[in-house]
């Protein structure tokens, strides 16, 4: 079975469907929408509308154009979040390729909406300024502008944010090239596909992918066949081939259109072990292992591990860490830092599993700015197998997504009860998500917080502190006994912001002195990240794994929340929601 397989049978989840590609640009058509009709001030629930539907069209099993063929503009309206409007819409660019409203809005504004959006902080309305005021339709015009000192003078703006913007935009760069390892799996299930279609025995995805980095430069894979000719053309023909740079019978090399390269190894069933370690890597630990077989006599190639000429291990990679006198090294650990000292003395971290998760608790819902229903989540989260979630929606002072106050924390609470008994198959728990405010205190009072099941805390706004200003707040709220949880704590985003400015040693001790759960947000942001997990770990600060989902699809972020951990050394004993609900309570304030 190959590594996708895995991943996605373990928690009962499926891949999002790359092959529903008119789901996709609708949804990113719809998602655009919401920001041009943001630009106009248009009423707040029109926005929520084509935002809600960008999101069920991402969360759809099914191709929207199956579905219009099925049953027309009534079956596209049994979608949720879809009504007559929005059928129509759809149908018009199922027929047409085109919608007409959303093109008269590019006529109007005609800017590079998503690379823009793609810079930390640029919100629609700042966009909007720039364009009116100085004509800036892109990412290179907004450089250019700042770079040139003309934004500072701009109403809604400053030195300091044109600093930002520069700073932003050098994050993006640092980037580019590199794919988040979440857009790359999509991609990743496609090619395997298509190569086990065209009769592939053995396929699986090696390189950075396979360790299961948060970004990859290009995908590596490697298939045992006994028809190369006919693997490399199915390979280099896809559809999402825009130029092939090599093809051979043992190596070809693609670009997609998707912006990154993928290549592509046939190689010998005897060598497929060797072959998949050589070419998981990382580079790094590639060398150690090399440099043990040279010390133990031997000689380990990418074709196998040879005494002499005999080759005595290759075939499977269990069998190459045997004969190299190692335990087995799960792939997110080969970065040789520290895995194989581990391994020689068996003192490896038994890891999390894939399909270890028994919670999650961080889940928002259409109370705030999440797409579904408290039911319509907990329903969800109890199809990939989840025994337990927190609800946990935006608080007051985050006013742009509707956060919720005392009075209507109560009022969902009483709601939450009844789902609770309606459904009886998943515990759901009262949370919230409370804002932390610039000086670390809570914009909810400490009598509502009391009366929840799980309090996170997280950070939204004031992101440029000084380090030591951050610090103190993140650990003011950390030591208040109302948190359980701090979310999301180094506030980053992979490829877009980088953590906050703070001292994370004084932040993970804080949280070990006060039993305050660290989180590992796996949506987007995956905060914390691998390395800081790995303190987390070592000071023996417990940690959660959750979703952060604001739809029923993005319960499948999961894993790569997972991976992170992976990532990160951690262990189920570390992880409170991969324990059965009693226990994870006992561990909470
Ligand atoms: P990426 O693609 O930049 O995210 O990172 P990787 O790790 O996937 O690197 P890539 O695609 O250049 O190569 C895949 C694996 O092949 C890499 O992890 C280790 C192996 N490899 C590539 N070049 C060398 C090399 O010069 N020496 C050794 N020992 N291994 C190499
Ligand atoms: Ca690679
Ligand atoms: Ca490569
Ligand atoms: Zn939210």
């Amino acid at each position: 079975m190959n590594m996708i397989n895995i991943l996605c049978t373990k928690l009962k989840m499926k891949t999002s469907r790359i092959y529903a590609m008119k789901n996709r640009e609708i949804a990113a058509i719809f998602e655009e929408v919401a920001i041009y009709l943001q630009m106009q001030d248009e009423v707040i629930f029109k926005v929520r509308a084509y935002e809600n539907a960008a999101l069920a069209l991402e969360g759809l099993a099914e191709d929207v154009e199956d579905i219009y063929k099925r049953g027309g503009i009534a079956a596209l309206q049994e979608i949720p979040s879809i009504g007559r409007a929005l059928a129509e819409k759809i149908e018009e660019y199922i027929k047409t390729n085109k919608m007409e409203f959303y093109d008269e809005l590019r006529k109007k504004l005609p800017i590079d909406l998503k690379g823009l959006r793609n810079i930390e902080g640029m919100g629609p309305r700042k966009i909007l300024v720039l364009y009116k005021k100085l004509r800036v339709k892109d990412v290179d015009d907004l450089k250019k502008s700042a770079e040139a000192g003309k934004i500072r003078s701009l109403a809604g703006f400053g030195e300091k944010s044109e600093a930002n913007i520069l700073k932003a935009i050098a994050i993006k760069e640092k980037s580019r090239g590199r794919m988040p390892l979440f857009e790359a799996d999509p991609i990743v299930a496609e090619i395997v596909d298509v190569l086990s279609r065209a009769g592939a025995e053995q396929i699986t995805a090696a390189g950075s992918y396979r360790r299961r980095k948060e970004t990859i430069g290009d995908i590596d894979l490697l298939v045992v066949s006994n028809k190369p000719g006919k693997i490399m053309d199915a390979f280099t023909k896809m559809k999402s081939v825009i130029a092939v740079y090599a093809k051979g019978t043992t190596k070809s090399t693609v670009r997609l259109m998707y912006g990154l390269d993928a290549d592509l190894r046939i190689v010998e069933r005897s060598s497929f072990g060797a072959a998949l370690n050589y070419f998981t890597g990382s580079k790094d630990h590639n060398v150690a292992l090399r440099k043990i077989s040279i010390f133990r006599g031997m000689k380990l190639n990418e074709y196998g591990l040879y005494k002499g000429k005999k080759q005595v291990a290759g075939e499977n990679e269990e069998g190459l860490y045997k004969a190299l006198g190692l335990r087995y090294i799960e792939p997110e650990l080969r970065e040789n830092s520290g895995e194989i000292e581990a391994s020689k003395k068996n003192t490896l971290p038994n890891l999390i599993g894939y399909s270890d998760l028994a919670g999650d608790l961080q889940v928002q819902t259409s109370w705030t700015d999440g797409s579904s229903s408290i039911e319509d989540m907990a329903r969800a989260a109890s199809k990939i197998g989840l025994e337990y979630i927190a609800i946990t929606d935006h608080t007051k002072s985050l006013a742009m997504t509707g956060g919720l106050d005392e009075k209507k924390l109560a009022k969902q609470g009483e709601e939450i009860d009844k789902i609770s008994e309606k459904l009886g198959n998943i515990a759901i728990l009262k949370g919230a998500e409370v804002n932390i405010m610039k000086d670390g205190t809570l914009d909810i009072a400490s009598a509502a917080l009391r009366k929840l099941d799980v309090v996170g805390a997280a950070v939204h706004s004031n992101f440029a502190l000084s380090k030591d200003q951050m610090t103190r707040r993140l650990i003011r709220a950390i030591e208040n006994p109302d948190v359980d949880v701090l979310f999301h704590p180094t506030g980053r985003i992979v490829g877009k912001r980088e953590p906050y400015d703070i001292d994370i040693e004084q932040v993970v001790d804080a949280a070990k002195s006060s039993g305050t759960v660290l989180e590992i947000d796996s949506l987007e942001r995956l905060d914390m990240k691998d390395e800081h997990i790995r303190l987390a770990v070592r000071r023996g600060v417990k940690l959660c794994i959750d979703s952060d989902a604001h739809s029923p699809s993005h319960f499948s972020a999961l894993r790569f929340g997972l991976a992170q951990a992976r990532r990160g050394w951690a262990s189920k004993k570390d992880v409170i929601n991969a324990w059965p609900l009693e226990k994870m309570q006992k561990m909470l304030k």
